[in-house]
């Protein structure tokens, strides 16, 4: 596996070179194979097949509000990942905190048609308008899972409520150390699914427009944690960006950049109906 990764981050490289990045460095979305796409129960073998290049770890995040980085204090991964079998984008986290309560989450946003632009907090504008194009051309999401939010959710999909439900949002997650709410130190994972929409609409899903996921395409997202610690009504010290910042939750032009990675050599490109939970099982032995 090592070798293909080396091939890989050489061509994709090559490729960044060319891409307009909006800020960063290009990231890259995993491809998963027809058939080995997760199932969003919280456990992370069917992710074992990811190589590292994929993953973005807290050491490569960065802070808007300049408290230095200190992995006692908050330490995590992310991955995105797609598939062309089922066009859904997955997410999978992990977080360990030190503090950890029920304000605290991934805000992620997405661009997936990458025109950038303002997308939500209009101002001036009719009530109409904000009704039709708030969240419609980019969608932020808060993504709580496993903790269930002070606001009374797992995961929602601002100013598009239906975009942040099943089957548009599915998501699994679990604690693997301490427990929700608590303030106490703790380690929580989770995976999630998203139906990509280049407009989403008021009116649903019948009357907004999908977006195609394809090989090489890239797309814009910004990814955010706050660690809110000291003052759970505050993002007074800490918003963990991968890609984000300020403007960020309302404007894509300040997104980063993914790349959507042709299939990682060795993997099964084709799996027959009911042989692939035993594929994926022996991935994640
Ligand atoms: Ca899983
Ligand atoms: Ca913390
Ligand atoms: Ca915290």
């Amino acid at each position: 596996m090592k070798r293909a990764i080396t091939a890989f981050a050489l061509a994709t490289m090559l490729f960044a070179v060319s891409a307009s990045a909006h800020q960063g460095d290009v990231r890259f979305m995993f491809q998963f194979p027809a058939g080995l796409e997760p199932t969003l129960d919280g456990d992370f073998g069917d992710w074992s097949i990811v190589p590292e290049v994929y993953y973005a770890r807290a050491e490569n995040m960065f802070n808007q509000y300049g408290a230095p980085l200190d992995l006692s204090d908050f330490n995590a991964f992310t991955v995105w990942g797609y598939s062309l079998a089922t066009n859904k984008a997955y997410f999978a986290y992990w977080v360990a905190d030190d503090m950890v309560h029920n304000t605290e989450k991934w805000s992620t946003t997405t661009d997936w048609d990458h025109t950038g632009g303002q997308f939500r907090s209009f101002s001036g504008e009719s009530d109409e308008f904000v009704a039709r194009w708030a969240g419609a051309q980019g969608q932020r999401y808060d993504i709580y899972g496993p903790t269930f939010a002070s606001g009374g959710y797992y995961v929602r999909a601002h100013d598009k409520a239906w975009a942040g439900e099943p089957p548009y949002l599915e998501w699994g997650g679990k604690y693997l150390k301490g427990e929700a709410g608590t303030f106490e130190p703790a380690e929580l994972q989770g995976e999630v699914a998203f139906v990509p929409f280049d407009d989403a609409h008021p009116d649903g899903p019948e009357a907004s427009t999908e977006h195609q996921f394809a090989v090489n395409q890239i797309v814009g997202i910004e990814t955010n944690w706050g660690d809110k610690d000291p003052d759970p009504g505050a993002y007074d010290d800490a918003y963990w960006s991968i890609f984000g910042g300020i403007g960020a939750s309302a404007n894509a032009d300040v997104f980063g950049d993914y790349l959507l990675a042709p299939l990682e050599p060795g993997l099964p490109t084709a799996v027959q109906a009911g042989t692939w939970g035993q594929v994926k099982a022996s991935f994640a032995e």
